[in-house]
């Protein structure tokens, strides 16, 4: 732990021991306390360093109001840009999405997953909550009874956080879904054969709305942040490594994807950030394991197609959060029993949404001829029929919760 990270006073004993400090995690934290309901956030990475990954971009409006009505929606409703629709490219044409006529008036709105961290964080800070950085270690223990805490070292030694309930919100790759046996997770995985190579570039956007393509050399996403910040996506090998990918080549093959309309718009600039994402679909299942209960990629993940993997976060926490606040104020256990089985409904038309969203928008080098002709179809419904483009809307926008 850098001495330049100040620590909080850590209390021995919490009402809710909140591990993982991204979205979900940071969210759920913040409602709680708002509630009256004491919490602290273990998040095993720096702030600096949980600052600057950059994720998902676009937020439906169930995730808009929900940072709203926690009171970190401020800037968010200032510098998030709504979008009415967007652009689904194909055969060098442009179909029109327009979420808010075939959805009765709802949008989505262009807002980082990094703003929304960074407000989330300073909500959280102005409340005085605790949030322990660089914590090690961190280990969900005795769930199953009555009085699980969990287990963590820090730079000023080991310590225990005893507790009513723990909230694994740790991501994909975090501990709270590992502790689970075995023989009490069920998993459902799928995992596609490309990657997306992204980059962020300080030069406005292509065009407003995004674009997604599917071309014969592979998927190509136009995204932002801001007018002067865009964020561009293309398919790539599932091993494919940044290194074969100079900025040069990565715009040549963008522009390659794109309808020759729209791509004589491209702004080339140097990339101040460029990764590689596997695509993947996961769920486990239940959502609880005695008193811990997951939350947002620490039970599930998307391919980022649909743009659902930081909505879907969010929406479990409104179900969870929803159902601690009834547990204190109420007594009322049914929203705690039901939460699984309520969020994993939810979660379940997600990853239908984006896993049908992948298909059809990518090229599948091993569906052969027969694959092609079904994608051929799925856009020619899809072009021709306002049924179909409302029931891709409605997904996209984000069922209710
Ligand atoms: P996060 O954001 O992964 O946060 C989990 C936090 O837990 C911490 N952690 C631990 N803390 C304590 N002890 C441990 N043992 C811990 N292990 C992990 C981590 O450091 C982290 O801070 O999960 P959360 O909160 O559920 O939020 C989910 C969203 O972040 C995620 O669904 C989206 O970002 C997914 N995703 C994208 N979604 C989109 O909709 N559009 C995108 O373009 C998009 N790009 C992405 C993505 C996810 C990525 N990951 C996870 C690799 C790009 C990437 C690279
Ligand atoms: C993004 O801006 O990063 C983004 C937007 C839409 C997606 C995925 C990622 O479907």
């Amino acid at each position: 732990m850098s001495a330049s990270v100040p620590q909080p006073n850590l209390p021995a004993r919490t009402r809710v021991a909140v591990i993982g400090g991204g979205p979900a995690g940071l969210l759920l934290a913040l409602i709680l306390t708002r509630a009256g309901i004491e919490c602290v956030v273990l998040e095993r990475r720096s702030r600096d360093y949980v600052l600057s990954r950059i994720r998902a971009g676009v937020l439906e409006q169930g995730t808009t109001d929900l940072l709203r009505m926690a009171g970190a929606g401020a800037r968010m409703d200032r510098e998030g840009l709504v979008h009415d629709g967007f652009d689904i490219a194909w055969r060098g044409d442009k179909l029109h999405i327009d979420l808010r006529s075939l959805t009765g008036g709802k949008t989505v709105t262009v807002y980082g997953q990094t703003e929304v961290t960074h407000d989330l964080y300073d909500a959280l800070d102005e409340a005085g909550v605790p949030i322990v950085h660089e914590a090690e270690n961190v280990a969900p223990q005795d769930v199953t009874g009555d009085a699980p805490f969990v287990s963590f070292d820090t730079a000023a030694g080991s310590h225990r956080l005893d507790c009513d309930f723990v909230a694994g919100c740790d991501g994909f790759h975090g501990v709270c879904r590992q502790t689970i046996p075995a023989d009490k997770l069920e998993t459902f995985e799928r995992v596609y054969p490309f990657g997306w190579l992204g980059i962020l570039v300080r030069k406005p956007p292509i065009q407003e709305e995004l674009i997604y393509a599917n071309h014969a050399r592979g998927f190509a996403l136009c995204s932002l942040r801001s007018p002067q910040l865009s964020r561009y996506y293309i398919q790539c090998r599932a091993d494919d490594d940044i290194a074969n990918w100079p900025d040069a080549r990565f715009y040549d093959e963008l522009q390659a994807r794109l309808p020759p309309a729209v791509a004589g718009h491209l702004q080339r600039g140097e990339s101040i950030e460029k990764s590689i994402a596997p695509l993947r679909s996961f769920v486990a299942e239940p959502m609880h394991y005695g008193r811990m209960f997951l939350a947002g990629d620490a039970a599930h993940i998307v391919p980022p197609t649909g743009a659902k993997g930081l909505n879907l976060a969010v929406s479990d926490v409104h179900y969870l959060s929803t159902a601690l606040i009834a547990h204190y104020n109420d007594h009322d256990e049914t929203l705690l029993d039901a939460y699984s089985e309520t969020a994993l409904a939810r979660v379940w038309k997600a990853e239908r949404f984006s896993w049908w969203f992948t298909s059809m928008i990518h090229r599948f080098e091993d569906d052969g001829s027969f694959g092609q002709r079904i994608q051929e179809a799925e856009f020619d419904f899809l072009a021709s029929s306002t049924a179909a483009q409302t029931a891709l809307a409605e997904n996209y926008v984000g069922l209710p919760f």
